[in-house]
């Protein structure tokens, strides 16, 4: 197939390019690079574009590898890239993914939603002229239906209101500005599709965790990032960081938030699976695998580490600047991923092993970075 990577430098967006390529997929990786200036504090150090392009040529992808150095929020440029290549499918992960980022300054927010909502926007018209049968593959987030105190479908509800009933998107209740953007992208997504029949499938994706990938192999040049900061880390792969580097795990709050979690890998043949099974028109999958509340990652965590022989591991609950709830149901669906046929591959104690082994080497690099790591971005 041909597919355009939008973010091919990031966190997933680099693991996919590998397995793509890997499975014989013919890939355009588009990247502006900008997550690299944005102080996020990486465990694992990030080979320069032009090592990781080595690399991958070297791997003899280099024939079905196509590198931009270009912005997804620029109109020509994407004009011009998806009327040349017309590819079978889009993925978009070329947004700006932090809550704490988008909450920090007035600047960081109108960066967050310009550059998501645009670059969304900038997508659809462009498909529409140059590819209208092409298959939309974006990256939302679990967190745009927050938190309600029922259980969530995929997308939309059958809403009964005063005797009468309608197929209806289900509510989002976004807790960041970050979040709110996706959901923006959502119904700028969801409308185009319908006025265009353009083609989408929408990922609601709960928290990643992960630090390698089998395509990584042992080049160090096709590492993905691994972010431990208090503004770019999420919240399992923190506590790991925390726990190889002997600090305390900082569960916020009580620590009963609960949210839906995945694996890298698995995120990875969720986006294969949604790749090889398209769409027509507008469709909203859940992507996660389990469901766990903080606290218990943070136990999990440090059990883990203490079999691995890494010490005393500390769970130290600091104060939540975040305004969410702490104590709340939490019942997501994940019906169609299962109906695709996806089983989860790998379960949580191997991977915090793994998580932990492949950081390890760089325990100093988070020692020194102590100070990126309290979170001071408050919500209020
Ligand atoms: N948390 C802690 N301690 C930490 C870090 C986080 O208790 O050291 C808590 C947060 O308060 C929150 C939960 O963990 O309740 C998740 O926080 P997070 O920072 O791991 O994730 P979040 O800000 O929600 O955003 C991340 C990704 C985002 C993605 C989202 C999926 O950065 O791109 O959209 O996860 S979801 O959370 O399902 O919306």
């Amino acid at each position: 197939m041909k597919v355009v990577i939008l973010g091919a430098d990031g966190y997933l967006g680099f693991p996919l390019t590998l397995r793509l390529l890997e499975r014989g997929d013919e890939v355009w990786g588009v990247d502006n690079l900008s997550k690299r200036s944005l102080g996020g504090k990486s465990a694992i150090p990030i080979a320069s574009a032009s090592d990781r392009v080595d690399a991958i040529y070297e791997q003899r992808y280099g024939d079905r590898f196509h590198w931009c150095y270009d912005d997804v929020t620029h109109v020509g440029f994407m004009s011009e890239l998806l009327e040349n290549i017309k590819p079978d499918a889009i993925f978009d992960f070329a947004e700006i993914a932090s809550a704490p980022y988008s909450q920090q300054s007035v600047e960081n927010a109108i960066h967050t939603q310009t550059n998501n909502i645009t670059g969304t926007l900038n997508i659809l018209f462009a498909m529409k002229k140059y590819c209208p049968d092409a298959h939309l593959i974006k990256l939302g987030t679990m967190g745009e239906y927050g938190t309600p105190d029922v259980d969530i479908p995929e997308g939309f509800f059958d809403a009964q209101y005063q005797g009468r009933s309608d197929w209806l998107p289900f509510p989002r209740q976004p807790g960041s500005f970050y979040h709110l953007s996706k959901v923006h992208d959502s119904f700028n997504i969801m409308l185009a599709c319908k006025l265009w029949n353009l083609n989408s499938t929408d990922i609601m994706q709960g928290v990643i965790y992960g630090s390698s990938t089998p395509q990584m192999g042992d080049d160090p040049r096709l590492k993905t990032t691994f972010y431990f900061d208090a503004i770019w880390g999420t919240a399992l792969n923190r506590f790991c960081a925390q726990a190889v580097a002997g600090f305390p795990i900082t569960p916020y709050g009580t620590g009963g938030q609960k949210r839906g979690f995945i694996s890298l890998c698995d995120a990875i043949r969720c986006y294969e699976l949604i790749l090889d099974n398209p769409i027509k028109g507008y469709r909203v999958i859940n992507q996660f695998d389990e469901v766990y509340s903080i606290m218990e990652l943070a136990e999990k965590v440090k059990q883990v580490a203490e079999k691995m022989s890494l010490g005393k591991v500390r769970i130290a609950p600091i104060s939540n600047l975040r305004v969410e709830s702490e104590k709340h149901y939490y019942n997501p669906r994940r019906d169609t991923l299962d109906a695709l046929g996806y089983k989860r591959g790998i379960m949580l104690d191997y991977e915090l092993q793994r998580i932990i082994s492949d950081i390890l080497p760089y325990r100093e690099t988070i020692i020194e970075n102590f100070d990126s790591i309290k979170p001071e971005v408050s919500w209020t």
